[in-house]
């Protein structure tokens, strides 16, 4: 049987192989340092309803294919306590916005920013992975930099991601352009991500569009249920 998502700019995926044991979800970094009141993204002083808009329907869709039986992994972005894995000039730049010069490593109202363990860098209780489900600590943008996240899905047969979370055009293209590279067949759900700015998600979104599909394709969550309950 063949399965396919009304997308843009290709039904997707090219080979119609949509099927729970060879395509994964991946939800993206939706932790409170990205979303919630008093996390990075909040102290820096960006719109948090941008970065919140796809809790909702990614709650939804992790409701259909949950029991469908696909691949749902998580990711979470974050440095060890110590902060041997940041980059001088990665925590650089992050204090030069934002309230009191706070960036990552530095003690805010959730803790100290982007740190693992710390309360800001869980992932946020709406979307909190079930047991069993693969959560992939990145030190990077990227979800394949220094993580075993390739290892995880060969080692399942994933050829399809359909990839959700924050930000679009940050961690999320990222990820996208990564994937694309190493093989791998790409979904990108427009109302399932965003960005701190409305003009680069939809940026971000074109630039998937290009040269017949670029990184892959786009979709919305709605299509992608749509053929997923086909
Ligand atoms: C950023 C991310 N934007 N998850 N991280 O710094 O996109």
């Amino acid at each position: 049987m063949t399965r396919q998502v009304h997308a843009d700019p290709y039904a997707w995926p090219y080979d119609a192989s949509l099927r729970p044991d060879n395509t994964a979800l991946v939800v993206i970094d939706m932790q409170t340092d990205f979303c919630g009141q008093g996390g990075y993204v909040d102290v820096m002083g960006y719109d948090l309803s941008l970065t919140q808009a796809p809790i909702a329907p990614i709650q939804r869709l992790l409701a259909v294919m949950r029991p469908l039986g696909y691949t749902i992994l998580h990711t979470r972005e974050g440095h060890r306590p110590d902060l041997s894995d940041l980059a001088a000039n990665k925590r650089w730049r992050s204090r030069q916005i934002g309230q009191g010069g706070l960036g990552i490593g530095d003690a805010g109202p959730c803790g100290r920013i982007l740190v693992r363990g710390e309360p800001g860098w869980e992932i946020i209780p709406e979307l909190a992975p079930l047991p069993g489900e693969v959560v992939i600590d990145k030190p990077g943008k990227g979800s394949f930099y220094a993580t075993d996240l390739e290892l995880v899905l060969r080692s399942r047969g994933i050829v399809n991601l359909i990839l959700a979370g924050i930000t679009t055009d940050v961690c999320v293209h990222t990820t996208m352009r990564d994937a694309n590279d190493r093989g791998f067949e790409c979904l990108l759900l427009s109302d399932c991500t965003a960005a701190t700015d409305p003009a680069n998600h939809q940026a971000a979104l074109n630039m998937v569009t290009m040269q017949g599909g670029v990184f892959g394709a786009h979709a919305t969550s709605g299509a992608l249920i749509e053929a997923l309950q086909a």
